[in-house]
């Protein structure tokens, strides 16, 4: 990104009054957690993520799968919400009509201010009973600093759940799995009635949630792409913004409602 951004992107912002933002992994890149298509690193430097983020690999290694996991949930702990995060959260501020939908399981949308941000794929901090969604679960608090060692990494045994002593397995949504109805069709909904959707570092590979930029820019919405790389979105984004997160999104909400206020 070159620093300037296009006048259009900014005015397509300020004037847009239903707003979806759909993210994707990069939007956390820059504060420290890794995404998803990054080499994994010690432990599981030699597993592919979407091979362990799977029922199958959890049942095959229980303690190996939850030790990744809670890996992942001490490093976004440990994690601040980053600029990009922060001007989403103003987006929603600025544009009541406007809908937060991610792929992450991480928490960063809600501790930078997002409201009720959409999670298509789960959370971290959402741990369940592998055998009754309604049974309770908790965490026990991993001791600090040890799953959470970047070179290391640890093999942890799941939680068994305190009403039927069945694992405790993560909150999230692994390949093969549905996606929860009721985060689908209210992403769906917005998609479908937004007049501008911003998509913010996807690489866009994972479905259903990918189809989510499609719907709208089928259903007539202007797709604005914010990405230092080209995704298969390119061809339905009316413009690439390519550059990192927290850099463009800010100077995108400054440049959209300066704009508006002089005008
Ligand atoms: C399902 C939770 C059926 C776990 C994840 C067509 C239709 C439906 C399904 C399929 C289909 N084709 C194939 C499938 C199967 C599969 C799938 O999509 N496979 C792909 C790989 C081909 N889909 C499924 O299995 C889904 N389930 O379809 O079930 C069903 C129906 C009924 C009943 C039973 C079954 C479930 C998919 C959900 C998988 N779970 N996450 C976990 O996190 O451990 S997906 C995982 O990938 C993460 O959630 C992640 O968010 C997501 C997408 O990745 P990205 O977010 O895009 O991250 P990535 O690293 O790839 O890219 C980062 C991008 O950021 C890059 O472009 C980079 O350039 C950019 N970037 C980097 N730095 C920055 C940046 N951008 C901006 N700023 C920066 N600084």
């Amino acid at each position: 990104m070159d620093g300037v951004l296009p006048r259009r992107a900014a005015q397509l912002l300020g004037d847009a009054r239903r707003v979806v933002i759909f993210t994707g992994a990069g939007i956390s890149a820059e504060s420290g957690v890794p995404t998803f298509r990054d080499d994994l690193t010690g432990l599981w430097a030699r597993f592919d993520a979407q091979r362990l983020a799977t029922a199958e690999a959890f049942h095959a290694d229980p303690d190996l799968v939850w030790g990744w996991y809670e890996w992942r949930r001490t490093r976004v702990s440990r994690a601040e919400p980053n600029p990009g995060h922060l001007a989403i959260a103003t987006i929603q501020t600025r544009v009541p009509g406007s809908t937060v939908v991610t792929q992450n399981v991480d928490d960063l949308h809600e501790r930078a201010g997002t409201r009720a941000a959409i999670h298509l794929h789960g959370s971290l901090f959402a741990p369940r009973c592998i055998a009754a969604a309604a049974h309770p679960a908790t965490f026990e608090d991993t001791p600090d600093g040890e799953a959470a060692q970047p070179h290391e990494g640890r093999r942890i045994p799941p939680p068994r759940c305190a009403s039927c002593s069945a694992l405790i397995r993560p909150g999230v949504v692994w390949f093969g799995e549905a996606l929860p109805e009721a985060a689908l069709t209210a992403a769906v909904e917005a998609a479908a009635a937004c007049d501008l959707l911003l998509t913010v570092g996807t690489s866009a590979v994972v479905y259903p949630a990918a189809e989510i930029p499609r719907i709208a820019a089928r259903s007539g919405a202007t797709v604005i792409q914010i990405n230092p790389q080209p995704t298969p979105l390119d061809q339905v984004s009316a413009i690439n913004l390519r550059g990192n997160a927290a850099q463009v999104l800010p100077a995108l909400v400054a440049d959209a409602w300066e704009q508006t206020d002089e005008r």
